[in-house]
């Protein structure tokens, strides 16, 4: 894994710059200023309806140091797919341009990736469009006011499950992962080197590739601002947040998951829940609920790993 010393000699350029109006804590701007260090300023930013497209600012006082486009909601993918099939006939056509070696890339929050903006990213992903689609999941609508979306967790609190979301949180990445695409990873921001690492491989790669990153937000999840690295490495640590790539259709668990296939290392998942008001209230059934679909998650996850050691 890359170290902290090489990303400083390496990295040290910032293009998601400070000053933005993300609020204080928040798991987005972690996310997007570390994968931009990982991909560098020849990357072409999609940002459908979210968070992301307000906390930029206003020009000419504009956060990120990158081109960068405003999308409608529903339409991350298709405008990936478009900037990439441009920058591709411009490339060919004016070799010495800048066009060359552009990456086109989506920035979509979990509403607009696994509610409004699943069905393009779907189309993009069968065509294996040559893009990088990232999902920064804060588990809700949080630009419109913290409404629940099909990766809110079962059983948390938001503006529209007031009592608890009662359905169980949409696994995007196994659904991205069955389209059979070159690349997927899972991503936390409480370890920003293996997001580094790993946003440094899929822009190698050609194709279509999909991370995702769980991105805590101290507002809509209730917790306060200096806790969001303490609350996404518990998120890790008991097992909910799993970090895995597929490459070639190769699972491998990263390193701060490997240990956690053994149920005993796992923190136990109230050490996660209880730090969020999102959770207050929670009751015994739904937390067992929740529990056991993480072991169900866990079990599966070990399942795959041995049928592929088998073949
Ligand atoms: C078609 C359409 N419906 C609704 C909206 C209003 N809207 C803007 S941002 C947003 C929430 C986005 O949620 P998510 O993708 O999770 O990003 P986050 O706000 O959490 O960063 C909604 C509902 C819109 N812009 N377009
Ligand atoms: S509401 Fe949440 S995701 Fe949006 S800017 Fe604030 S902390 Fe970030
Ligand atoms: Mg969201």
């Amino acid at each position: 894994m890359t170290t902290i010393k090489e990303v400083l000699e390496d990295a040290c350029d910032e293009y998601f710059l400070p000053g933005n109006s993300c609020c204080a804590g928040c798991g987005l701007e972690i996310a997007l200023r570390w994968a931009m260090k990982a991909l560098g300023p020849k990357t072409s930013l999609v940002a459908p309806a979210s968070c992301l497209n307000v906390v930029v600012g206003l020009w000419p006082k504009t956060a990120p140091n990158f081109p960068f486009l405003n999308m409608a909601f529903a339409a991350g993918a298709a405008a990936a797919t478009g900037l990439d099939a441009a920058f591709k006939a411009k490339a060919e056509r004016f070799p010495d341009g800048p066009w060359k070696d552009m990456t086109a890339m989506t920035f979509a929050g979990d509403g607009g990736t696994t509610d409004i903006g699943i069905q393009g990213l779907s189309g993009a992903a069968e065509r294996n469009t040559d893009m990088i689609y990232v999902c920064y999941d804060n588990e809700a609508y949080m630009n419109t006011g913290i409404q629940r979306s099909s990766s809110t967790p079962h059983g948390a609190k938001t503006t529209t499950t007031p009592f608890g979301k009662q359905q169980f949180k949409k696994d995007v990445p196994r659904i991205m992962e069955a389209h059979d695409i070159p690349y997927v990873a899972t991503c936390s921001v409480s370890e920003p080197l293996d997001l580094y690492d790993k946003f440094k491989k899929a822009k190698e790669i050609k194709g279509c590739r999909y991370i995702h990153i769980l991105a805590p937000c101290p507002p809509g999840w209730g917790y306060s601002a200096e806790d969001t690295i303490e609350i996404a490495k518990l998120a890790v640590k008991s097992g909910f947040w799993v970090l895995y790539e597929v490459e070639n259709g190769v699972k491998t668990l990263s390193k701060p998951s490997r240990r956690l296939l053994d149920p005993d290392k796992r923190v136990p998942l109230i050490e996660y829940i209880s730090q969020q008001k999102r959770f207050s209230g929670i009751s015994e059934k739904t937390l067992m609920e929740l529990q056991d679909q993480i072991d169900k998650q866990w079990k599966r996850l070990e399942a795959e790993l041995k049928c592929q050691e088998q073949i």
